[in-house]
């Protein structure tokens, strides 16, 4: 396996970083198609060998207005962990009280961040996904994220979101009634607008909140290059607008998930899932 450089945004090391990367190269947690544990570094090779990351960060960072602010945030990638270690890992970097990012993996992934976080007082979680993961007949994978994570002490499902959910199954949507989450679909942002629907998610939210990204939230014409497609998703200026709003006001840590790249097209999932990262990161750079 060729070594892989880490992200361009790397700028520091552990101990001066408010933002630390870390990929999880685990689909375990996957039933079907396998392959997001190639996601991290699959993502890293493609933003180098491309320059890409480079010419982003030379330029206008941000999608508002017409600005060029630098990206300095001081961000370290450390790599990845080894199949087991994530929870650790995120222990370590949320007790050292910096922000972890995570790259996946599949969803499953998450729980062990959150559970490994230990987050004090109460918490809620703000949930790109096209699929609520709340199957709680069968537990520890990628269908049961959201009703697991639903265990942990401190959750509070009435300060979180569903956000982009289109496939729910029966059993779910009896388990959203029964904890009481909410939830927003592609079609009430096509309705309300992004404004409103802003609005809404900020009345929701409380103060301490992780953001999970599956990235199979975004229209499979936009993000191809995921386990699951669904049809009918959310454009990713949505998710953008949406998710570097609410990290302005800061987030305990935050993930992308369920990036596949042996189905992608033309790498354009895996380009947008850096362009998700660096956008959100850009805007907890002042805080
Ligand atoms: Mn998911």
């Amino acid at each position: 396996m060729e070594k892989t450089l880490p992200l361009p945004i790397n700028n520091c090391k552990y101990e001066d970083a408010d933002f630390v990367i870390f990929g999880v190269p685990n689909d375990k947690g996957s039933r079907y198609r396998k392959g997001s544990k190639d996601a991290p570094n699959s993502i890293r090779r493609y933003v180098n060998k491309n320059e890409i990351g480079e010419v982003i960060l030379g330029k206008n960072i941000s999608l508002f207005g017409t600005g060029t602010k630098k990206f300095s945030a001081k961000t370290t990638d450390v790599g990845n962990v080894k199949i087991g270690e994530e929870e650790a890992m995120a222990k370590k970097i949320h007790a050292d009280k910096k922000i972890p990012v995570v790259i996946g993996g599949d969803h499953s992934v998450t729980y062990r961040i959150i559970k490994g976080m230990n987050i004090k007082g109460n918490w809620g979680v703000l949930y790109f996904d096209a699929h609520p993961d709340l199957i709680s007949s069968r537990g520890s994978y990628f269908g049961s994220v959201m009703n697991d994570i639903s265990k942990l002490r401190g959750f509070s499902p009435k300060e979180s979101i569903i956000i982009g959910m289109r496939t729910p199954e029966e059993e779910e949507l009896d388990n959203i009634k029964k904890l009481g989450i909410h939830v927003i679909t592609p079609v009430d942002i096509e309705r309300l607008g992004v404004r409103e629907i802003l609005k809404k998610i900020k009345e929701t939210l409380g103060k301490r909140i992780y953001l999970s990204i599956d990235m199979d939230v975004i229209d499979p014409v936009f993000a191809p290059g995921v386990t699951e497609p669904e049809p009918a998703g959310i454009l990713p200026n949505q998710l953008l607008i949406i998710a570097k709003e609410i990290a302005k006001e800061g987030v305990l840590g935050f993930d992308l998930m369920e990036i596949c790249p042996k189905y992608d097209i033309q790498n354009t999932t895996q380009y947008l899932a850096y362009r998700i990262i660096l956008e959100i990161i850009s805007s907890m750079q002042d805080r």
